[in-house]
């Protein structure tokens, strides 16, 4: 870093011109992924830039998610993760997306059991009055990554046993035979809150994908509601178009 030149013809604010530098030292593996970067006082001394003008340049790469700011230990170089397509035509899981990748799936448990639905899932799973569903929330992670969090609702007519659920809720169904065959899927762009951001891995306010699925069984009876919070930096959707 020290061999760096750090201020180029570039006119451009300062921390800016630094933030730029620095995005190159990761880009280029100068700066590797989980590294530590130089601390406030360091830069300052490296690169002859005011206190303000370096911490600027630092708090947004943080507020990028480039950096992660540690309590008590400094600021560490964030692992980018590899972006995973996703087509938005096929009915498949998660276990299935990512196995066909080769990646390994795991899930962290939130919730599982059977519960009091909410006004949202009583409307979308057309249930009774009194109807309890079975609930399945989890952090769910490939090749050792958190991707998405994930709450999924079922009536118990279709899904009676939530603890029969150790990898995928699509295998168990498959087993059932009822495995949904139709789905309907709406996404929307929102900011992380920071619980939800605590478990992902991302910054708080990071971009998320808000993915809900209704899904369907061949007979036509609903299936599940799942609502899905997927890291906006780690997917790419794909759909074919035609005329
Ligand atoms: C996908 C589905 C979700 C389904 C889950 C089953 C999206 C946005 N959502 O994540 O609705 O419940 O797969 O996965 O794709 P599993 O069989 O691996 O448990």
């Amino acid at each position: 870093l020290r061999s760096e030149s750090w201020l180029t013809a570039d006119n451009g604010p300062r921390y800016v011109q630094l933030r730029r530098r620095l995005q190159e030292g990761i880009d280029t593996g100068v700066l590797p992924p989980k590294s530590s970067l130089p601390s406030e006082r360091e830069l300052v001394e490296i690169t002859d830039l005011s206190r303000v003008t370096v911490r600027k340049a630092i708090q947004e790469l943080v507020q990028e998610g480039v950096i992660e700011q540690r309590q008590g230990s400094g600021s560490f170089i964030r692992e980018r993760i590899p972006r995973v397509e996703q087509s938005l035509t096929h009915l498949t899981s998660f276990t299935e997306d990512m196995s066909s990748r080769g990646m390994k799936t795991a899930s962290k448990w939130l919730e599982r059991g059977v519960f009091a639905p909410t006004q949202e899932e009583i409307a979308a799973l057309s249930l009774s009055e009194g109807e309890q569903i079975s609930r399945i929330y989890r952090l769910r992670e490939a090749d050792g990554r958190p991707l998405a969090l994930e709450k999924a609702a079922l009536p118990l007519d279709i899904l009676p046993n939530p603890i029969e659920v150790t990898t995928s809720l699509y295998e168990v169904l498959d087993r059932l035979g009822r495995r949904p065959v139709r789905g309907v899927q709406k996404i929307s762009a929102l900011n992380v809150a920071a619980r939800e951001a605590e478990l992902l891995d991302v910054p708080e306010g990071a971009a998320g994908l808000n993915i809900e699925r209704v899904s369907f069984l061949r007979n036509g009876r609903v299936a599940e509601l799942t609502r899905s919070l997927y890291r906006g930096d780690a997917y790419d959707f794909v759909a074919e178009l035609r005329l």
